[in-house]
């Protein structure tokens, strides 16, 4: 898969891009990402990428020049064209399956936008999909494009140690994840559940679904909607909820 990533700011995204898990997709070679500065697209003497708004207001919004001209040349320097992604806090909102979707392109092209944001029509039409990842203003796009290339190279495959851990994965399966421990068994009082020193594995993969249910249930109802459960299981979370069980926090 080939990302570009537009940005007024690329000195932002450099560091993320070369680490982790993103470092890692690039070294692998099943993610190639490339940086462009829209700036680097203007004709005129001072660079200039924003404007006062029409009909006034306060803020400048991006001209919409840049934009074309910058996408107009990356397109041309790789097949396919790319879905054009802008970053916007009006796109639909990221999460596991709009991942899924969007790691199967070939080529996705992610503009952050500034400001008060970008000339409309830009959105209408250059860009092709508008996401968000989350239901707050950033400053600028580069944070949601970091989130969204880091959530799409996680699935590419070969990314991760094993195929098998993205869909062991919170959220893959519709559930929270269960508590994980390391050494040592007891640290300044607090011991590591029986259960998981017993060498039962068949007992701690009951116990470990058991919390992921509890928790879930606990934390994120909304998600139990779409949760693949037994009956049984959704008799264990009314169960729970009547006897109040479960030392979670939150
Ligand atoms: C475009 C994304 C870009 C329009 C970007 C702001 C939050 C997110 C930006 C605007 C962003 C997100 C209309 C304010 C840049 N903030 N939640 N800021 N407007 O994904």
């Amino acid at each position: 898969m080939r990302i570009d990533v537009l940005t007024l700011f690329p000195e932002m995204l450099a560091g993320p891009f070369d680490h982790s898990i993103i470092g890692r997709a690039r070294a692998a070679g099943v993610l190639e990402i490339a940086i462009h500065n829209p700036r680097d697209y203007t004709a005129d003497k001072h660079h200039i990428v924003d404007d006062y708004a029409y009909g006034g207001g306060p803020g400048m919004v991006m001209k919409p020049e840049p934009f074309f001209d910058c996408i107009d040349a990356v397109r041309a320097m790789a097949e396919p064209p790319g879905r054009v992604v802008l970053l916007t806090p009006q796109g639909r909102l990221l999460n596991h399956q709009v991942v899924a979707e969007l790691a199967r392109e070939p080529r996705l092209i992610v503009v952050c936008g500034h400001y008060e944001g970008v000339d409309e029509r830009v959105r209408e039409f250059l860009v092709d999909d508008e996401i968000s990842i989350g239901d707050y203003v950033l400053s600028g796009g580069e944070p949601a494009a970091i989130v969204l290339v880091d959530t799409v190279a996680r699935h590419q495959p070969g990314v991760l140690g094993s195929e098998a851990s993205l869909e062991e994965e919170s959220h893959a399966q519709g559930l929270l994840e269960y508590p994980q421990y390391t050494r040592p068994a007891e640290y300044r009082g607090m011991a590591v559940p029986d259960i998981l020193l017993s060498g039962h594995h068949a007992e701690i993969a009951k116990w470990r679904r058991r919390q992921s249910i509890l928790r879930t249930a606990r934390r994120r109802p909304d998600l139990l909607a779409h949760a693949d459960l037994t009956p049984a299981e959704r008799r264990l979370i009314e169960e729970a909820d009547a006897a109040d069980v479960d030392d979670d926090p939150a």
